[in-house]
């Protein structure tokens, strides 16, 4: 069991790593490098030998490639949709060089490996595919009167996946001409520059990361918050840190006044009559389609004491006032019993591939809204930050996952494995622990967590992770028998995987009740101090084909298919038997269709166990699903005796 005092030591441990949003402010600009960049394959993997990064253009042929976007689906080219190694990008920009400016250049993600030059200089590389980094470029930027500013941007990206990669991958090349990669996942590879490229200016001397976390809320007899306790650190670096800089902390309320403050760079804010931040989609807070009560944190660094001279202003516009505990059998967030009802998603959509896009993030949000959805798991890897913007502002809750998805072999859990799985966990972390929304976070999906090799490995994992977790429980999540899981023990949660009446029991509705109540109680029965969350479930579905009595892949089984496991939920629930019950969400596998790679079970590379099509169009289980999420809003709770 958590408790309060845990949360408290482990406030302010995370070391920085610069991954703050670029978000504009008066002392902060950002140019979007999004639109056409030049790009070409490198299918003999010559470019860094031929240093195409110092040549005025790369060597044809090259075509135009939207960023964001993953390459793989723009053009109507196999060879490109399959492509396994190095790609090349490559564009121009006008940076202004101005005194006291520094600038970043910033990409959101780009997958898998990525090296990136400046005016023919190395700038950043980066291993990783689903996390921001950045390079301080200032150095390379020529004089603004010298009429050739110009700043060349080569990137170079590998999507290849190897044993000590995550998600891991083998390639194995059978021929000159026939080559694969073995991806121990079902998603597809997709691959490029998948999100945004940001070049944003700072002051030399800048605000350089912030971390801000509820430690306590007051309430009254009522449950009515009387007053909230903040701890914060603020991180300064550049030219003048080590000198007289001053800072100013400011917590302003929706209104934009002033809350509370602040002047020292590591300390506390108290806030009287606090409005807390709420998941949506319970009986005692908001419908999904409305917003969350949001402060934004306002730091201002100055030169000196005086306050007369502004070096640098940053603004976090989504701090949400809320707690989070577990007990031995419930999720409280204000101490009040959670329930995850949503469904777990892709970044995943026609022709982007995995490219971020605004168009498929607000049509995610609304459909979430729609299915009165209050909860996703971002599977099986971060996703990019506006998903969890705007998660903060409507209060769905995250569960945030690491990309360790396929740790399918004892080979994998090599510790060079293990090394970059630390790595991306405190990425993940320092990038997304101030996001209200973000409620738990989940380190892998699915490993061979029965393997010995499984048990050293996660306990490591946790105990890495522990002191850095930001107040959130920590799980992972498991395909294994509750008898054979050897991993588990070290977290938190109880996050489990179940196919009865898929990929086990064909066809056989009538099974899955029975099976459903026994695995639940068998992995009660182990672990009776931890909650029990369905983290998948869910059955390929074919829209537009029909039958009766149902069968496997029609509109009708998919809806018989999740009719079958409510009531064996309901009868462990925490928000229906608030005394016995242990089970605290649901969250089908998958809201929408997504692409995979091709097989004898993925009609049309697809997997179709969206309760949407990939085109974002219901299918008859998502009118089930909202039927019933509009039936757990109804059921109240009562906030737990606060210790
Ligand atoms: C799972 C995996 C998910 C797959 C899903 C399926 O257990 O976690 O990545 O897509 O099953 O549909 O097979």
């Amino acid at each position: 069991m958590l408790r309060a005092s845990l949360f408290l030591l482990m406030l302010g441990c995370i070391s920085s790593h610069g991954l703050l949003y670029p978000h504009e402010t008066e002392t902060r600009q950002v140019k979007s490098l999004d639109g056409l960049w030049h790009f070409r394959l490198d299918e003999q993997g010559v470019g860094e030998s031929e240093r195409w990064f110092a040549l005025p253009e790369l060597p044809e042929p090259t075509i135009f490639m939207p960023v964001p976007a993953s390459f793989n689906d723009i053009t109507q080219n196999i060879t490109i949709h399959r492509h396994i190694g190095w790609v090349w990008y490559a564009r121009d920009v006008f940076v202004p060089k101005t005194a006291g400016l520094r600038w970043v250049l910033r990409f959101q993600a780009a997958h898998y490996e990525s090296r990136v030059w400046v005016n023919g200089q190395s700038a950043v590389n980066h291993s990783g595919g689903h996390l921001p980094f950045e390079g301080d470029i200032t150095s390379f930027i020529k004089d603004s009167n010298d009429l050739s500013s110009k700043v060349r941007i080569v990137v170079a990206v590998n999507n290849t996946l190897t044993p000590r990669t995550l998600p891991p991958g083998e390639l194995h090349i059978y021929s000159p001409t026939y080559r694969e990669l073995e991806t121990p996942f079902d998603f597809f590879n997709y691959a490029g520059i998948d999100r945004s490229v940001l070049l944003y200016s700072t002051s030399t001397t800048y605000i350089q990361d912030i971390t801000i976390d509820t430690q306590s809320i007051d309430y009254d007899a009522q449950h009515t918050a009387t007053s909230a306790t903040l701890t914060y650190s603020v991180t300064i670096a550049g030219s003048n840190s080590h000198n007289a800089v001053r800072v100013i902390i400011e917590l302003l309320d929706a209104e934009g006044m002033v809350v509370a403050n602040n002047t020292d760079s590591r300390s506390v804010l108290i806030v009287n009559k606090p409005n807390l931040w709420q998941p949506c989609g319970m009986n005692h807070t908001h419908p999904c389609t409305e917003h969350s009560y949001l402060y934004t944190l306002q730091v201002t660094l100055y030169n000196d004491a005086s306050t007369k001279e502004i070096l640098d202003i940053y603004r976090i516009n989504h701090i949400g006032i809320r707690t989070i505990r577990l007990t031995d059998s419930k999720f409280l967030v204000n101490e009040r019993p959670f329930y995850f009802h949503g469904a777990n998603a892709h970044e995943d959509s026609d022709i982007r591939g995995k490219g971020f896009d605004n168009v498929i993030l607000a049509k995610h949000f609304n459909l979430y809204g729609w299915l009165h959805g209050n909860a996703f798991r971002t599977s099986h890897y971060p996703y990019a930050d506006e998903f969890y913007h705007m998660a903060d502002r409507f209060g769905i809750a995250i569960i945030g996952e690491a990309p360790a998805v396929g740790l399918a072999k004892a080979s994998y859990f090599s510790p060079e494995t293990l090394a970059h799985h630390k790595q991306v966990i405190t990425e993940m972390i320092s990038r997304d622990r101030n996001h209200p929304s973000v409620l738990m976070w989940s380190l892998a999906n699915e490993p061979a967590s029965g393997l010995p090799e499984a048990k050293d490995y996660f306990s490591a994992v946790a105990n890495f992770t522990r002191p850095l977790a930001a107040g959130r429980p920590i799980t992972y999540v498991i395909s294994a028998g509750h008898n054979s899981d050897l991993g588990i023990q070290f977290f938190d949660m109880i996050c489990i995987n179940r196919y009865f009446g898929w990929y086990s029991q064909f066809g056989r509705i009538d099974q899955i009740p029975d099976l459903v109540t026994q695995e639940l109680a068998a992995w009660r029965q182990r672990f009776p101090t931890k909650p029990i969350l369905m983290s998948e479930y869910g059955a390929d579905t074919v829209p537009g084909l029909h039958s009766d009595p149902s069968m496997m892949f029609t509109e009708e089984y998919q809806k018989d298919y999740y009719l079958a496991y409510h009531p064996s939920f309901d009868n462990v629930s925490s928000l229906i038997h608030p005394t016995t019950g242990f089970f605290v969400g649901e969250l089908p596998w998958n809201m929408f269709d997504f692409a995979t790679d091709q097989s004898t079970i993925r009609v049309g590379g697809l997997n179709r166990k969206g309760l949407f099509t990939r085109q974002r169009q219901p299918k008859a289980a998502a009118f089930i699903i909202k039927h019933r999420y509009e039936q757990l809003e109804a059921v109240s709770t009562s906030h737990e005796r606060i210790h």
